[in-house]
């Protein structure tokens, strides 16, 4: 990377040029948005020493138990943000209802994210992850409303992710591809370091959690079943990687092709439409997959199509190289 020490907000000067999508609210925005990212890296990193890890006795919205470094995630996320001045109402996989910005502070945009998603990894210090998505505010007046946050997927302003991994790493889309960015935590700067990332139109990993499979309808059995089969030509057997968090199995699906699965089972009847929220995980995910030239699908429509109900909306998500999603569709769509 010698030679490349674009920092994000030189990034973001240079893509203003030729994206009238990034305003200088905008590029404050993300900057808020890195800025809390990076103290959320450094509790991530050093949450075993400081007694955050562990359960914080409480469960969230979706039932799920809340440790603790979900909580001060969401804090820190939520605080950053209320002050940015370009913000005018939030949604957090957090908290049940929208959220407002500090009095007179008011601006364009909306924000949905998912703080730490993957949290059930950070005792065992497997990669997790924050998930951001941005629309314009579209109701009158300056504060926003619940409706401005439940857009569709495909009026995104800005969406991306933060990867706490080996290295944390922010991926962000406005809308002129898709660019990386990793934090030298030294400097305590993102640097440009995986600009206009593109996601190859067939791969040959998928990564699904076979341990719902009984729970799977059968035409989605026998797509996994598919892939599982010996075909040179095809490259199958395809090979299987699940971390069990959504950013790090994104992130892998980015850069090495293939899809990611997590389809409507049978399992949980609280969760007839699969687990993954619509809002602050799928639909800035299909941004950003959609940028990079891939696709990302319910099985039945695409993702970015979705004109959201309500600010935790499940949705099935199959996510990847687009020849991967559209033969996954085609699976799941066969007539019984
Ligand atoms: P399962 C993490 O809890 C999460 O929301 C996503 O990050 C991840 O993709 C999924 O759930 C994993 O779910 O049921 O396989 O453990």
């Amino acid at each position: 990377m010698e030679g490349q020490t674009l920092s994000l907000a030189a990034h973001l000067r240079d893509e203003q040029k030729k994206n009238p999508k990034i305003t200088n609210g905008l590029i404050s925005l993300l900057g808020e948005m890195a800025s809390a990212s990076k103290a959320i890296s450094r509790d991530v990193n050093r949450a075993g020493l400081v007694g955050i890890l562990g359960l914080a006795n409480k469960v969230n919205v979706q039932g799920e138990e809340v440790k603790k470094l979900d909580e001060y995630s969401n804090e820190i996320v939520r605080a950053q943000m209320s002050k940015s001045g370009q913000v005018c109402i939030m949604a957090s996989e957090e908290v049940d209802n929208s959220m407002p910005v500090d009095e007179g502070c008011e601006g364009p945009y909306t924000i949905a994210f998912d703080p730490l998603d993957g949290s059930s990894n950070i005792d065992v210090n497997v990669s997790i992850g924050t998930i951001f998505s941005i629309h314009h505010k579209i109701s009158p007046g300056t504060k926003g409303t619940d409706d401005d946050l439940l857009q569709p997927g495909n009026k995104q302003v800005c969406a991306g992710y933060v990867l706490y991994g080996s290295s944390t790493m922010l991926v962000y889309t406005a809308g002129s591809g898709v660019h990386g960015f990793t934090l030298d935590q030294g400097v305590g700067e993102f640097y440009l370091s995986h600009p206009n990332m593109q996601i190859k139109p067939k791969g040959d990993i998928y990564s699904i959690n076979e341990g719902n499979y009984l729970y799977w309808d059968k035409n989605t059995q026998k797509y996994i079943d598919y892939l599982k089969a010996e075909d040179k030509a095809t490259k199958r057997p395809y090979k299987a990687r699940y971390v069990g968090s959504l950013v790090a199995d994104f992130h892998r699906t980015l850069i090495y092709g293939g899809l990611f699965l997590y389809p409507m089972d049978y399992k949980d009847p609280q969760k007839p439409k699969g687990k993954l929220r619509l809002l602050y995980e799928a639909a800035p995910m299909a941004y950003v997959v959609q940028q990079a030239g891939g696709y990302a699908s319910t099985g039945f429509e695409a993702i970015l199509d979705i004109k959201p109900t309500g600010l935790h909306q499940r949705v099935p998500l199959i996510i990847g190289s687009v020849e991967d999603v559209k033969q996954a569709e085609k699976f799941i769509q066969r007539k019984a």
